[in-house]
């Protein structure tokens, strides 16, 4: 038989054995205790993706999957059974695991303590379960978005306290699963950007793509227009901009994690700026926007609430929101440009 017959199989064999916990390892490029507990905390992460993807996957077909709880979150939203689910997920996943010591999400007012992680497992884990649940009902795509953070400080009265003195540049990982056609996994350990598809056939994440770039510029915005005269007249001009001049497409699904997904590989931004009732948006600093903010800047990207660096804002409360420019380095400053050209208008007519 002819040697080379043997190279398509060795590849395809070296592809698929480049699992995420392999990968994790390769690029801490150690096998240390704590190299060892972020390859064991991503490939928990990655089991909660799996078990959240087959939920989903027959969403239709089994009962009390779709619709609301009728409860409403911390934030004063309907929560609907995924986002039940896909919390619970998370946290049965580490408990036990003697990996992490807290989970915060969106979904939950306080942190999930689990204690008898604590004296190892140093870590926090920060996510937000389901996002875009709204697309759960309608079979679109939905993601999870996930940040790991050493946790300083014991602790004791159980405010994670720890959590409201550290930016975004201190997250140790981020990432985001989108749950789409395929279920992808996508990451970063502060060392480039990577992503996984979910193999079913063999129920693991393989590699996908390595050292992820974001396009300097694209042609997507990427923001929900119904709140137009509800915004900034700085957003305003922006969308005028890109109404009159050619090149620019709107996408926008109503799930975070895809539209951010698209951006990433295509170029273009993402905005979900303050709005007249809110002026802080509607996004969460901790469990959404600075995860994604350390992703898109480890491709190149760029994010910032509109004036100040995403990564740079240390959080006052726990579940704080914030506004959120995000994506292709150039498209994000020229949104920047908008708000301070109207800053100084402003301030040069005395307001
Ligand atoms: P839900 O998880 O409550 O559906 O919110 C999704 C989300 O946080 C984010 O994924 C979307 O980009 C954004 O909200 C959509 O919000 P609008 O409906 O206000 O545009």
């Amino acid at each position: 038989m002819d040697a080379s017959n043997f190279t398509i199989p060795e590849q395809t064999l070296d592809r698929d054995c480049t699992t995420l916990s392999r990968h994790v390892l390769q690029q801490l490029r150690r096998f240390d205790a704590d190299a060892q507990d972020l390859s064991a905390i991503m490939n928990r992460i990655a089991l909660a993706g799996k078990l959240i993807a087959r939920r989903l996957s027959r969403a239709g077909l089994m009962a009390d999957v779709l619709g609301f709880t009728g409860d409403m979150n911390v934030q004063g939203e309907s929560v609907k059974k995924m986002d039940v689910y896909a919390n619970e997920v998370f946290i049965s996943v580490f408990k036990q695991s003697g990996l992490v010591c807290r989970l915060a999400s969106e979904e939950m007012e306080k942190p999930y303590y689990i204690p008898e992680n604590c004296p190892i497992g140093r870590y926090t884990l920060l996510y937000d379960p389901i996002d875009g649940s709204s697309n759960v009902d309608i079979n679109l795509e939905v993601g999870s978005i996930f940040a790991i953070r050493q946790q300083t400080g014991t602790d004791l009265a159980e405010d994670a306290g720890d959590l409201l003195t550290q930016n975004g540049h201190q997250q140790l990982a981020a990432g985001y699963i989108l749950y789409g056609p395929s279920t992808l996994l996508v990451y970063s350990l502060g060392q480039g950007v990577h992503s996984f598809i979910l193999d079913p056939s063999l129920g693991e994440f393989i590699l996908a793509q390595e050292n992820i770039q974001i396009p300097a510029h694209g042609p997507i915005y990427s923001t929900n227009e119904g709140n137009f005269w509800q915004w900034d007249e700085a957003i305003r001009d922006y969308t005028r901009y890109v109404h009159r001049h050619e090149g620019y497409t709107a996408r926008y699904s109503g799930a975070l994690v895809g539209d951010i997904h698209r951006i990433l590989m295509q170029g273009g931004v993402f905005l979900y700026p303050g709005t007249a009732k809110n002026p802080a948006g509607k996004l969460r600093l901790l469990y959404e926007t600075a995860p994604l903010a350390f992703l898109i800047e480890q491709a190149g990207g760029k994010a910032s609430d509109g004036m100040t660096p995403l990564l740079d804002l240390v959080p006052q409360k726990l579940h704080q929101r914030t506004p959120l420019i995000i994506g292709s380095q150039e498209d994000v400053q020229l949104v920047e440009s908008f708000i301070r050209d109207r800053q100084r208008r402003q301030q040069e007519e005395g307001h």
